[in-house]
């Protein structure tokens, strides 16, 4: 492990009435010294006047943290200087900081990596960490939170655990065939391997709805020019995100914009009208306008309520059990208002919406939301949320699956030490030996 302290801003660049300045390693103590800040008591904050090392200037009136080790993010001495948030009075501090012999900025992660390296957290729990960091919305932070909690390290800990036990359990079949060990142990071992390879297709089977809510959820309009597909995305988002025009074939290019539903994360795109394109920019956007709709986890498919009951067949085409079905301009269909289940009947599960009058929109977006959430809750408190996880896991389950089908024990064991070398890759455990530590302490044998 290095030796460095390491510092760097905590928080955000740019003002603000604020900044928060970290620092850890073994020579916090002295930074802290250096700076004029005498006696900090630990995990207490103290005022404190931040003075220049070299001329004794004072360059800030701020607070301290100050954790002493192991006791601390990193497990390191880490203080945090609560500053103003002026680019003058934070890159003063930065400098002063830089000036201290055995001080240098960190690297990006270095700090959680420190912590990782500590023990403190787990892999799962770093990647919670950014996730946190990077949430947008309400249900991002809260899956980031579970698992930085601990939700996933917990559940592939026992896993590798168990595993571990079966393991050198079957080790001890191999090494040791004449010793009297119980006759149950490769029953037994083999039940849980069964139980575990179960237990992981269970958690595996969630339709990547934790990956999901982290990545956001995709929805692509799409439908014929003119259907109001601008008009729509526009109102969604609040704000003229592209540009709505009587003109045929004017949107050529996707236009993304984030949403929040009701604290979910949503992209929604833009795109092309569907025609037998004009030239070969719009060709190209209609060819991305389809390739949005095949790779999207739902399709608004938008008709134009103009040409009502007409039913643009292109757009037609793209619908399945993923694609909310509507038609804009109600306002040009009387009959949509006064008879609105008549025209439901026709075209089942058809929304209409008017974006010029606002009619039917609050239906549209309580639907929509509804969706997504579905898309995205899984009940469980502990979803995978990376295609990194799944990846592990997958070569777990594998490495399960043909152990129990090994012909020979030898070759049994070989594929549970993969089985538990995945799971340690997705926790961060890497080691072996613990299978020693556990062959050990249950078996004693031979003293
Ligand atoms: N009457 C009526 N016109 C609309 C409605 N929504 C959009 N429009 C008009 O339809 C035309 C095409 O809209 P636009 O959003 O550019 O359609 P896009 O080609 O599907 O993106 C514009 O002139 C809009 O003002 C609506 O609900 N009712
Ligand atoms: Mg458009």
């Amino acid at each position: 492990m290095s030796s460095d302290t390491i510092f760097a801003p905590a928080t955000a660049p740019g003002r603000a009435g604020i900044a928060v300045i970290r620092i850890s390693g073994p020579k916090t103590g002295k930074a802290l010294d250096r700076l004029g800040i005498d006696s900090c008591t630990p995990r207490v904050m103290t005022r404190a006047t931040l003075k220049d090392p070299a001329t004794g200037e004072v360059l800030d009136d701020g607070l301290v943290a100050w954790f002493e080790a192991p006791k601390s993010f990193t497990g390191e001495d880490v203080a945090e200087l609560h500053i103003h948030g002026g680019r003058a009075v934070v890159e003063s501090v930065l400098t002063a900081l830089n000036g201290i012999g055995g001080l240098r900025p960190a690297e990006p992660g270095e700090f959680t990596r420190r912590a990782f390296d500590a023990g403190k957290l787990d892999l799962t729990q770093a990647e919670a960490l950014a996730d946190l960091v990077d949430a947008d919305t309400r249900a991002q932070a809260r899956q980031a939170l579970r698992q930085m909690g601990g939700a996933l390290k917990t559940r592939y800990d026992d896993w590798r655990d168990r595993l571990i036990k079966a393991l050198a359990h079957l080790e001890a079949v191999i090494d040791f065939p004449d010793e009297d060990l119980p006759v149950e142990t490769s029953a037994a071992l083999w039940g849980t391997v069964e139980i575990l390879e179960k237990e992981l297709s269970a958690h595996m089977a969630d339709d990547g709805r934790g990956e999901r809510l982290r990545n956001g959820v995709h929805v692509a309009i799409v439908g014929p020019p003119n259907a109001g597909k601008s008009s729509l995305l526009n109102l969604l988002a609040q704000r003229d995100a592209a540009i709505v025009s009587e003109t045929a074939g004017t949107t050529r290019d996707v236009i993304d914009v984030h949403l929040d539903l009701d604290g979910y994360p949503v992209l929604i795109s833009d795109t092309a009208g569907l025609r037998d394109a004009q030239d070969a920019i719009e060709d190209e956007g209609v060819r991305r306008a389809r390739d949005r709709a095949e790779n999207a986890d739902l399709v608004i498919a938008l008709f134009d309520g103009a040409v009502y009951p007409e039913r643009d067949a292109t757009t037609t085409t793209l619908i399945n059990e993923t694609t909310l079905v509507v038609v804009n301009k109600a306002d040009l269909l009387d009959q949509a208002r006064e008879q609105e289940r008549d025209l439901e009947d026709k075209w089942r599960a058809t929304h209409f919406v008017s974006v010029k009058d606002g009619f039917g929109i609050d239906l549209l977006i309580s639907k929509l939301t509804q969706w997504v959430v579905d898309l995205c809750d899984t009940g469980m408190d502990a979803p995978i949320t990376r295609a990194r996880h799944r990846h592990a896991l997958g070569e777990c389950r594998d490495a399960m699956t043909r152990a129990r089908s090994a012909t020979l024990p030898e070759l049994a064991a070989e594929d549970l030490r993969l089985a538990v070398r995945a799971l340690g890759r997705l926790t961060g455990h890497v080691d072996i030996e613990e299978l020693l530590d556990v062959v050990f302490r249950d078996f004693c044998i031979g003293k």
